[in-house]
């Protein structure tokens, strides 16, 4: 008996779509959808199920992916077979078109398929909200922040996070998006680039020379234009290695209720990308299951609708361990939920350590060093609070 239960009245509901996960984008490629699977199974084991509404969600049509995308880019996507032999991507092959085809965008197998199928759950939970059917709707095959208009880019075909946020918009006057994925989310941020409607705010690894994708720096807050609406709407927290969930959450907290107080969303759209805690593949960060959570917390908090989408994450162990967490934080039993991992998980032993919150010792063994001096920090808490002089609601 896991004495999880469903608070009166408030609803959150779960979007997923298990075809998505059989796909692959090749055996050693860092995105593993199968994390997708971990994920669930981990959830389901808490048995926190039975505290969500649960659905399949279907496949975007080609009408719902045009919302954002260019039709010549969907259209070559819909039709582009996998390459039989891997080409050489370096070599500026002329076939290379809309970024499609390289090591980080590689065309396989049902490619087409998984695409709209992250953006049919990301759309389902944005209608959820919509609907005021769900206060929070979470999807974690959405999150894929990097796509733009006609072209892939960092393993995103389709992005899903604009579609369901255009949704919002013709619901809400105005959507706060957030996003805590180790990588810039540069394609959200140019997608509402010019408009006041939608506040982007990126927390990220930068430096321009040596982490994808360059952009997000601290100054970099939409138009330089002051008559173009967009202007100082996006925020950008660009970071350094080895941050700690005390640091980010303080970052987070004090950043997050400033905006909160002066561009007074209706809605929040929260992209929890797991490759930002200790010990992922690609990542820099020294976050814990517990920081990363504390983001969807606080956020939870804002009483607002709530979209929680899903994104990076290249271990795929602690993947699961952090949107099981945060589901939890959703449903609101994170109190209630043990450390000690369900014995009848499945794939229990992919997990190593049988908790929930493994030490950043057990995570790293040596901890990566801090590279996130406090007087940065409290430089970038300023820089924020002047650009948000500009901002009204
Ligand atoms: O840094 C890059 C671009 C390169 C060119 C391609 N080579 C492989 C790497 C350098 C400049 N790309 C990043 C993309 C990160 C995308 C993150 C996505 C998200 O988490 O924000 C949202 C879902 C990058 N970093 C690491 C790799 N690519 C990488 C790609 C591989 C790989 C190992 C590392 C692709 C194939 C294989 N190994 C087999
Ligand atoms: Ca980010
Ligand atoms: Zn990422």
């Amino acid at each position: 008996e896991s004495g999880i239960t469903r608070p009166k009245g408030y609803n959150v509901s779960f979007h997923c779509n298990p075809e998505m996960e059989k796909h692959h984008f090749g055996v050693t490629h860092p995105m593993k959808p199968w994390r997708l699977t971990l994920s669930k199974s981990l959830i389901y084991s808490y048995g926190m199920s039975f505290a969500m509404n649960n659905y399949v969600s279907r496949a975007a049509t080609y009408e719902e992916l045009a919302d954002f995308h260019s039709t010549d880019y969907l259209d070559f996507l819909g039709t582009v077979l996998p390459e039989p032999v891997p080409r050489d991507v370096e070599n500026q092959n002329p076939d290379l078109r809309f970024n499609l085809g390289g090591s980080d965008c590689p065309l396989f197998e049902g490619l087409y398929d998984y695409c709209s199928m992250s953006a049919g759950s990301a759309l389902d939970a944005a209608r959820k909200i919509c609907a005021n059917q769900s206060d929070i709707a979470i999807a974690w095959g959405g999150g894929l922040h990097h796509a733009k208009k006609a072209e892939a880019s960092g393993f995103c075909y389709i992005n899903d996070i604009v579609i369901a946020i255009l949704e919002l918009l013709r619901h809400y006057p105005r959507v706060l998006y957030i996003d805590i994925d180790v990588h810039h989310g540069d394609g959200v941020e140019e997608a509402f680039f010019s408009t006041d409607r939608v506040m982007t705010v990126s927390f990220h690894k930068y430096d321009p020379n040596n982490f994808f994708p360059g952009t997000g720096a601290l100054d970099d807050n939409g138009p330089k234009n002051e008559q173009n609406p967009g202007a100082h709407h996006a925020v950008n927290v660009p970071l350094n290695d080895g941050i700690t969930d005390e640091q980010y959450d303080m970052l987070f907290n004090t950043i997050i209720s400033r905006i909160v107080e002066k561009f007074r969303p209706s809605a929040i759209a929260l992209q929890c990308g797991a490759d930002s805690l200790a010990g992922d593949r690609l990542g820099r960060f020294n976050l814990q299951v517990q920081g990363h959570g504390a983001c969807v917390e606080f956020c939870k908090r804002m009483n607002l609708p709530l979209i929680l989408f899903g994104g990076g994450g290249y271990t795929p162990r602690n993947v699961a361990r952090a949107w099981t967490y945060e589901t939890s934080i959703a449903i609101g039993c994170q109190d209630k939920i043990s450390d000690v991992l369900p014995q009848h998980t499945p794939w229990r032993d992919q997990f190593r350590q049988e908790t929930l919150f493994p030490t950043l010792e057990q995570i790293l063994g040596e901890p990566r060093q801090n590279k996130n001096p406090p007087k940065r920090l409290q430089d970038i808490v300023n820089h924020v609070s002047e650009q948000l002089r500009f901002v009204q609601a």
